[in-house]
Parts: C-alpha cells; structure tokens; sequence
C-alpha cells in the first residue's frame, strides 16, 4: 500500500538561492552520515531507492526536497507537503571547506526557512544522540519546531538491550529539558519496523498538530 501516493523529487539545492518554494509544510530529515536516513526515508514513503542510499558516507552535501503530498489544486506549493534530506554530519574524512559549507548550507536552512514544521533525527542505535544530533535538536527547539528522534537499525541490537538504548535516549533528553517537544522510537529499515509510529508523527508535524 503506498501511503504517499503523490511522492516524488523536487529538487536538490547546493546554495541557500536555490531552496525549494518556501511555502506549504516540509519535515527535515537530519542525521550522522552512514546513520541510515535515506534507508528510513525510503522505508517511511514505502518506495525502494527514493532517497538513496549512498556507498560514500559524506560526499553529499545537498539538501534534497521531495513532494509528499501535492497540494489541493494539483499544483501549488502553498498547500504542498514534503520532507527534506538534509546532508549528513559527522563524517571523518571531510575537508575544512565541505565543513564550512555544510555549516553555511544548514545555517541558512534554519534560519530562513518557514515551512519547516518539524525535524527527524536519524541515529544509529549503537552510537546514541550525538553532539551534531544536539545541534539539529537544539535548532529545531529554537525554533518551536517539534522534534523526533528515529533510534534506527535497531536490528543490530537484541531486545532487551534496544529498548535500554530507547530509555536511555528519553532520559538524556529529559535530562536536556526537551520535555514534550521531542519524542523518541525505535526504528530499523531492514526489518521495516516502527515505520507506522514514524508516519504517525511526520504526518501529525507536516498538519500542524
Ligand atoms: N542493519 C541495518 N542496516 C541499515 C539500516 N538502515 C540503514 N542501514 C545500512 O546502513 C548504511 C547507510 O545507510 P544510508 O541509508 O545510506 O545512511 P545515510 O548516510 O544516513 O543516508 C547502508 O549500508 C544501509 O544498508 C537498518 O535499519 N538496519
Ligand atoms: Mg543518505
């Protein structure tokens, strides 16, 4: 069944000028490269290689924006739905010029943009919350956006100890005083499980609930 009918690429942006229409509501996806977030955005929109899922860990530093949900009347973008694939962070082997322009590119991202209604963070359940995944949480929060974590490839864990990492993380951003503002599941893409839960929360962010 596909949940997301109309889902299809828009456009990729390199440079703030070149941001999609700033109208409607999108959902960011942010994440650790390797974390597995194009793998999340292809198991939460149900198509196989939409988002891609990439061999090289930190080439990528474009914003992607794909359609959702197209608008009323077909076309515009005031009533659209996206979500957005931001770059990923973290990566080791990237020089001080990508850095600098990835800073620039997210920066510019959430400062300006106005459709953004809420925020994915996408990490690796073994690794935890990392400090680049406070930054998107802490920028989301700035901006009144709510904010969920996808706990992801949570597969790699046995039970018990994924559901430990779960309660962890809640703790730790109890402790950090994001109280309701961002909530927390597991996820993996290999096993295709938590994807309901997921679609739950975009869906409630991307109409404003
Ligand atoms: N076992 C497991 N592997 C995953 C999962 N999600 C992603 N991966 C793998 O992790 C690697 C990075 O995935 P990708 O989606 O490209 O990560 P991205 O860089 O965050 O977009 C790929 O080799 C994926 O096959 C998952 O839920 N379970
Ligand atoms: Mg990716």
């Amino acid at each position: 069944m596909s949940h997301y009918p109309d889902a299809d690429y828009l456009t990729g942006a390199y440079q703030p000028g070149q941001f999609y229409a700033d109208q409607g509501a999108e959902v960011a996806f942010a994440g650790r490269s390797n974390a597995g977030k194009s793998s999340a955005i292809n198991v939460i929109v149900n198509r196989t290689n939409f988002a891609r899922v990439s061999k090289s860990p930190g080439r990528t530093q474009l914003i992607n924006f794909f359609l959702l949900r197209k608008a009323a009347d077909g076309a515009s973008a005031a009533g659209q739905q996206r979500i957005v694939d931001l770059p990923g962070y973290g990566f080791a082997k990237v020089t001080q010029s990508m850095q600098q322009h990835w800073q620039q590119l997210m920066g510019a991202y959430f400062e300006s943009r106005r459709s953004l209604a809420g925020l994915f963070v996408i990490v690796d359940i073994r690794r935890g919350i990392g400090d680049y995944d406070r930054q998107m949480l802490a920028w989301a929060a700035q901006l009144g956006c709510p904010a969920h974590v996808l706990l992801t490839k949570a597969d790699k864990l046995k039970r018990g100890a994924a559901k430990a990492a779960l309660l962890q993380a809640q703790k730790t951003l109890q402790q950090e005083g994001y109280g309701d503002a961002v909530s927390v599941q597991l996820f993996s893409a290999l096993k295709r499980a938590g994807a309901d839960d997921a679609r739950t929360v975009l869906d409630a962010m991307l109409n404003g609930a």
